[in-house]
């Protein structure tokens, strides 16, 4: 294994040499490829430099400069790619290499999944392909020829547009496809398919009135579920039309679906490569959260054409500057497509769930890094929607001024590799703002924690507002400097009624949402003409990925419950009076934790009728495990999942009767599911309600086709156990066992299924349909236990111990998967013993393993002394 190498954010070069264009062949054969590159080449450097050029697990079989082979002496390969020495200062490189698609199980480069080729290049992927100087700053025009026999491999795609094709004149079984990308672009934005698919197609016409094509390439049998891609891919391309003023520029723009991937998609100029996971979509087998991730990934990837591909970043350090803004992009997009308020519920609940704890973790780092190992272990939480956060707050500081910043950040570099520095500038320049010190929001690691204290003064009518924010130390960086901090605002009056936010000084203030910027470590907001009895409204939209410690009493937050116009606040509101009630019930457990005044407060939402019942789901929805885990130190993980459960029972108890009704209801559109999927959740933990849940959850699978509502009848059947799941179980397996992204919910609902799913999750990974090299494989079965918090804390620590052993075999096969497998052991810390001594010592068996990189810098990092 070669050393590792550390990689900074300081040590940036510009590169010495660059590409101006690039002609790939590319043969196919049923043991390997071998690929022809032509290269022209110039030199950046003012004096001679050796050309350098990245190249891993390639065999070289043939060199040649401008025509002439060349010499031994002349380069020198090692692993880690090709040093070619006295290369005028323009010149045309050609390599020939082989390549073993076929066993390539890290599916980083080319590779084969179902019989067919696909390649994945981000973030440092091609140059398993070719040898190329493989960083983002190099862009180049590329032409692609694909090779491979005609019947197998009827299909050959790559970037761009096809030019030409024919049979190859030497082997008459074998065709070829030649495509042409006129946009010049980094290397890891190359992709290439051959295989046999079937395409479903479709147009988008411009707002300028080009027509594109629209394909959706998939495995045969497949093509009856691209609709629901298609038409989001639409609506996609209309919405930045309409919101950016952006349009698509290519003639031909391509979704290609793939079983074997190691994340959700890639944004590929053209040519966009997909886990099938985010394409395939009918009600009999995808849920509405499967129907909404599609939506919403066929968007990220689009919009990643302008926010990605037509201006890309430098270096990966800036890895934020297209996937921040790109995730803003994309959940911006799904807020109006659906219910703004219950998206950014969502958005929150995941932030919560899962950065706010990698912010609180030895993984903890800034949304722009400085440093890296292995950069595939920076496409993070904190990278993608701590980066979104911190672009929706310049939207919302900047205000009007936010679409002519966009305009001047796609006008000045179109066509470039830049920075998040320079992604700034055009803000700053177009808002006429400083963002010297909203970049801190780039640079500083770990949540910012913001307290506001009120003082109220009844003689006077105000209303002040004391704030102080505190960012924790994180690794090496202990001391932080304040950031500035949005704060939406609104305040309720005794009778309901807004009251106007009035600053110090200001002649009239505003009965709507106002942002304050708080910009000091510590300081104070006067608020006039304040009447006695009334409520703020802090935060509203979770204006800033901060923990927000206010003071309000319980009364005061069920006012917000029942009046707040902010779903948010109304939420955020709840998982407050959840969060108390887990405590409670971890202190005097058996005892009910619901305060009476929270249960009429509850029961009376449940009675609004005219209230969104995706909201509603939300709404009863107590926060997260992770998250409740994240509040504290030493703790104990079993009695607080234990403690969440009976707040689960309790809210399941105390209102059964109206969940029932709820049930009862016909199943009509995504939120009434939602609702009842939480309702059908909250009262599986009633022990009364059990045998009605169960004969509910056994007509409900004989009587629906519809996916979301037999996944959710399985899922609390699977719960309960005992003969009834069993059946259920085998039943389901053999109506779907042809179906890769069933197979893997069937998975996830056995190891996630409380206490009983880790002997499921140790069965099930010697049964046929488990195979460790398949990433939605692993993901489900490993995935379902580690968020399956009765199950993965065992007591024994053979939650733990079962991950570790299953991420020290997979790590040399995939080691970017196997790095991804090894999060929630990273979070060892916050737990008390046994648990938390158990989940180290699976980390220091991971660390003395000698595995790849880039799991090795993961239990590095987690494993690191403060
Ligand atoms: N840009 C890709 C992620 C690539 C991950 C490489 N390890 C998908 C996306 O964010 O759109
Ligand atoms: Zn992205």
């Amino acid at each position: 294994m070669p050393e590792a190498t550390r990689h900074c954010l300081d040590d940036y070069r510009p590169p010495e040499w660059t590409v101006e264009t690039v002609a790939l062949h590319v043969a196919l054969y049923d043991d390997c490829a071998e690929v022809n590159a032509e290269l022209s080449l110039r030199r950046l450097a003012d004096v001679d430099v050796p050309l350098r050029l990245d190249g891993e697990a390639l065999e070289l079989l043939a060199i040649a400069l401008d025509d002439a082979p060349l010499a031994p002496a002349r380069y020198r390969q090692d692993e880690q790619g090709l040093t070619v020495f006295d290369v005028p200062a323009r010149a045309r490189l050609s390599t020939r290499v082989r390549i073993q698609p076929h066993t390539n199980t890290r599916l980083e480069g080319l590779y084969v999944s179902g019989g067919d080729f696909f390649t994945q290049c981000e973030a440092e992927g091609f140059r398993r392909i070719t040898f190329y100087p493989d960083r983002p700053d190099v862009l180049a025009r590329f032409t692609t020829t694909v090779e491979a026999e005609a019947q197998r491999y009827p299909v050959l795609l790559a970037n761009g547009n096809p030019v030409a094709s024919g049979p190859c004149p030497d082997a008459p079984a074998r065709h070829w496809v030649r495509w042409e990308d006129p946009f010049p672009k980094p290397s890891y934005l190359f992709a290439l398919v051959a295989g046999a698919l079937t395409c479903v197609s479709g147009t988008h016409t411009t707002a300028s009135g080009r027509q594109i094509d629209l394909r959706v390439y998939v495995r045969e049998g497949d093509a009856a579920r691209c609709d629901h891609a298609l038409a989001s891919l639409q609506r996609a391309m209309a919405w930045d039309e309409a919101v950016y003023g952006r349009e698509c520029d290519v003639g031909t723009y391509m979704i290609v679906a793939v079983h074997d991937f190691n994340m959700g998609a890639m944004e590929n100029k053209g040519l966009n490569l997909f886990n099938a996971q985010y394409v395939l979509a009918s009600p009999e087998t995808a849920t509405d959260e499967d129907y909404h991730g599609i939506e919403s990934v066929v968007a990220h990837e689009y919009f990643h054409n302008w926010t990605g591909n037509r201006i890309t970043c430098r270096d990966w350090f800036q890895l934020s500057l297209k996937e921040g803004l790109t995730v803003f992009r994309d959940q911006c997009f799904s807020a109006d497509q659906h219910s703004p308020g219950v998206e950014r519920i969502r958005q929150v609940q995941r932030l919560r769930a899962l950065q706010f704890p990698e912010d609180a973790s030895p993984m903890a780092h800034p949304v722009q890094p400085q440093s890296y190992l292995e950069i595939n272990n920076f496409y993070t939480v904190t990278v993608y929607e701590k980066g979104a956060e911190v672009v929706r707050m310049l939207h919302r500081l900047t205000g009007p001024a936010w679409r002519a910043g966009m305009d001047r950040y796609f006008e000045r570099h179109d066509g470039q590799a830049v920075t998040i520095d320079e992604f700034l500038n055009a803000h700053a320049e177009a808002s006429g703002r400083s963002l010297a010190q909203f970049r801190r929001w780039y640079t500083q690691a770990g949540t910012p924690q913001l307290a506001i204290e009120r003082e109220v003064d009844a003689a006077r009518g105000t209303l002040t507002l004391h704030y102080r924010q505190y960012t924790p130390p994180t690794p090496g960086q202990a001391d932080k400097q304040p950031v500035p901090i949005p704060l939406a605002l609104r305040l309720w009056g005794p009778d309901g009624q807004p009251v106007p936010v009035r600053l110090a000084g200001e002649e009239a203030g505003e009965t709507g949402e106002r942002v304050l910027e708080l910009a000091a470590a510590a300081d104070r907001i006067v608020l006039q003409e304040v009447p006695a009895g009334t409520v703020p409204s802090l935060l509203r939209g979770c204006s800033a990925p901060v923990r927000l410690q206010e003071d309000l009493t319980a009364a005061e937050r069920l006012r917000l419950i029942a009046v707040d116009d902010d779903p948010y606040v109304r939420w955020d509101c709840t998982q407050r009076m959840f969060a108390g009630a887990i405590d409670a019930a971890l202190a005097r457990p058996g005892e009910p934790a619901l305060a009476p005044a929270a249960r009429a407060a509850l029961t009376a939402l449940v009675a609004e009728d005219s209230l969104d019942p995706a909201l509603l789901a939300c709404l009863f929805t107590p926060p997260t495990f992770d998250e409740l885990a994240d509040r504290g130190e030493g703790v104990a993980p079993l009695a607080l999942a234990e403690a969440r459960e009976a707040l689960r029972a309790e809210l399941g108890a105390a209102l059964a009767p109206r969940w029932w009704r709820r049930l009862e209801a016909p199943a009509d559109g995504a939120g009434v599911r939602a609702l009842q999927g939480v309702a059908l959740w909250l009262l599986a933990a009633v022990p009364a309600e059990r045998a009605g849940v169960l004969a509910y959850c056994q007509a409900s699978l004989a009587r629906t086709g519809n996916m979301t509502e037999r996944l959710s009848a399985l899922t609390r059947l699977a719960e309960l156990g005992g003969a009834p799941a069993e059946q259920a179980l085998d039943a389901f397996y053999a109506a779907h066992r042809e179906e890769p992204l069933l197979v893997n919910k069937w998975l996830r609902v056995q190891s996630g299924a409380g206490a009983a799913g880790l002997a499921a999750a140790r069965r099930l990974l010697s049964h046929p349909a488990y195979d460790p090299l398949q990433p939605n494989r692993v993901r489900a079965l490993l995935g379902g236990l580690a968020a399956n918090p009765l199950a993965f804390h065992a007591a024994d620590g053979a939650g733990y111990a079962l991950l570790g052993e299953q991420i020290a075999q997979i790590a040399p096969h995939n080691p970017q998967l196997a790095a991804r497998l090894c999060t929630p052991l990273t979070r060892w810390r916050r737990y008390g013993p046994p648990q938390g001594g158990q989940m180290r010592a699976e980390l220091e068996r991971l660390a003395a393993a000698s595995l790849p990189i880039d799991v090795q810098e993961v239990v590095g990092l987690a494993l690191a002394a403060d």
